[in-house]
């Protein structure tokens, strides 16, 4: 048996019944009857937590309507995407509006290039920033605010929030199963309201190849033939124009995306298309190369990665190169690699697989890309400066070491617990489990449960991610099991610093975001009652 207790925040948190003194607890009913509701209306239900926040008597109200307003023109755009919001949540906006929103920016370092500062009396808020970023999380927190409390009364005082990381991810295998773009907008829009900045979009892989390619018209309509549920399901894949489409909508609620070409591995939807780059595979893994021994290939990737650099604006572009061992057996055997080999001096495959990152690296500098890579790339001779390491493989925390003392700014994403793959709930019989699963706690709590890095490490940390690869989802729906409220636990794990984040605070956000979900006919895992929520199995 529980009982309810306010904290500092207003929040109720669960207490264990047996620990308290039978006067405790008429106490606190006592004291929960006489200021329950004004706590409420005076606390913040905002996702990530902000980091400082600070009370005065009274509220802003919003309920006859506000007015937001900006001098800075470039600040248009935002003022208006949350216009439309407030106003979608019955609060109009004009700039008649008593209660007023006003943004003012500072050249001050001090908020950083993604803080902001809301300074909250019952007349107006006044919200300063430095930059653009800083005031599109500035109004989504006091968007948020209405949208999970439902209350128009915002409690006054002084709310000062930046985030921990300045990288914040998610990524989504989209060649295991596609999804397509309206899935993924609705994925970047929810990521933006939880302020996580990066969407890192995993296109190609051995199950189809999902851009299009004008240079190599096959890749897209022959690359994009099946899933990983059907070999033969008809092609699907991006056009150019949808990416552009998807890059703008994501930009307009800066979320920058990371396109990853994967190489010289997880190749074989490539490989269908034109198989004359093909380095071949492993009986397991057919096809599963790109050749590394031929200048053709060189010159074919090239020209691709010309294509996606004008595409994307960010300066990274991902070029994988994970589990190349699984299907390169068959370089041993190509006239060209053993050229290779012999040519640059290359003992073995894996000084092979190091040469072609390498070199890749250089056309990715040539364009005036940086390169981004999963953790097998830390071991290539490759500048450190630019480039960008995913440390992935949980069981091998001697690569993350090996990143950080090579100087690689590095993303932490760790299968354990930043794989949205693998199953949340011990009763899930689909999804992967490898010693343990990716609780929605263990997801919340890392990177702290599990690190100790120097001050020097920590510089180097950019952030967190998680990856939601695709094998065993092929529906919106399991799509959105595996991902809701995981990925609110990473923007709280990215955005706030660990001594202002609680679990338990957590949790009794967790209904109101629910809420939110359902409206938007979202699935989601129930982390509050787990019966109520079977996992689609498909
Ligand atoms: C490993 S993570 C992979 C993916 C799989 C994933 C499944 C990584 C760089 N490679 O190709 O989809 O495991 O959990």
């Amino acid at each position: 048996m529980h009982i309810c207790m306010l904290n500092t925040y207003g929040f109720r948190t669960l207490l264990p019944l047996p620990e308290m003194k039978p006067y405790w607890i008429t106490l606190f009913l006592l004291f929960q009857a006489a200021i329950g509701w004004a706590q409420v209306s005076e606390s913040w239900s905002v996702t990530p937590q902000p980091n400082a926040i600070t009370y005065s008597p009274g509220t802003f109200s919003m309920e006859g309507g506000i007015s937001i307003s900006a001098a800075d023109t470039t600040l248009g755009p935002t003022v208006t995407f949350f216009e439309l919001r407030f106003e979608a949540l019955g609060i109009p906006t004009s700039t008649s509006a008593q209660n007023s929103i006003r943004l003012e920016r500072t050249s001050a370092s001090e908020l950083g290039s993604e803080g902001y500062r809301l300074e909250i009396t019952p007349q107006s808020i006044v919200l300063t920033a430095k930059t653009n970023q800083g005031f599109f999380y500035g109004l989504m927190t006091l968007y948020q605010q209405v949208l999970f409390s439902r209350i128009l009364e915002i409690p006054c005082g002084t709310l000062t929030d930046a985030p921990r990381f300045g990288y914040r991810g998610f990524m989504l295998d989209e060649s295991r199963h596609f999804f397509g773009k309206e899935k993924v907008k609705q994925l970047i829009e929810i990521m933006a309201l939880f302020k996580l900045n990066t969407f890192h979009w995993h296109l190609t892989d051995s199950n189809g190849w999902r851009i299009a390619i004008t240079s190599y018209p096959k890749l897209g309509p022959v690359g994009g033939i099946g899933n990983a549920s059907d070999p033969e399901a008809p092609a699907q894949y991006y056009s150019q124009a949808d990416i552009t489409e998807v890059v703008q909508y994501a930009r307009e609620r800066f979320v920058e995306i990371i396109p990853e070409i994967d190489m010289p591995g997880h190749a074989t939807g490539a490989n269908r298309a034109y198989p004359e780059f093909s380095g071949g595979g492993s009986p397991k893994y057919p096809e599963f190369t790109f050749n590394p021994g031929s200048e053709a290939t060189y010159a074919y990737l090239e020209t691709i990665l010309d294509e996606v650099a004008t595409l994307f604006p960010s300066n990274y572009i991902h070029l994988g190169g994970d589990e190349v061992h699984f299907g390169n057996a068959q370089w041993e055997e190509l006239p060209e690699v053993k050229g290779l080999m012999q040519q640059e001096n290359l003992p073995n495959l894996k000084a092979v697989e190091h040469y072609f990152m390498e070199r890749m690296q250089g056309v990715l500098a040539r364009k005036g890309k940086a390169l981004a890579g999963w953790d097998e790339i830390v071991e290539a001779d490759i500048p450190n400066t630019k480039t960008r390491v995913y440390w992935w493989r949980h069981d091998k925390p001697e690569q993350l070491d090996k990143a950080l003392a090579k100087g690689f700014s590095t993303v932490l994403c760790p299968r354990l617990p930043m794989y949205f793959d693998f199953v949340q709930d011990n009763r899930d019989s689909v999804g992967r489990r490898w010693d343990g699963f990716s609780s929605l706690d263990s997801v919340y709590t890392y990177p702290d449960s599990h690190h100790t890095f120097l001050a020097s490490e920590w510089e180097l940390i950019e952030g967190v991610q998680a990856n939601l690869w695709t094998e065993v989802i092929q529906s919106e729906r399991r799509l959105d099991y595996m991902t809701y409220p995981r990925l609110m636990a990473l923007a709280e794990a990215a955005w706030t610093q660990s001594t202002q984040k609680d679990l338990d605070i957590f949790y009794q956000k967790l209904s109101g975001i629910f809420k939110f979900l359902e409206a938007g006919n979202i699935y989601y895992y129930d982390a509050l009652s787990p019966e109520l929520s079977p996992e689609p199995i498909k």
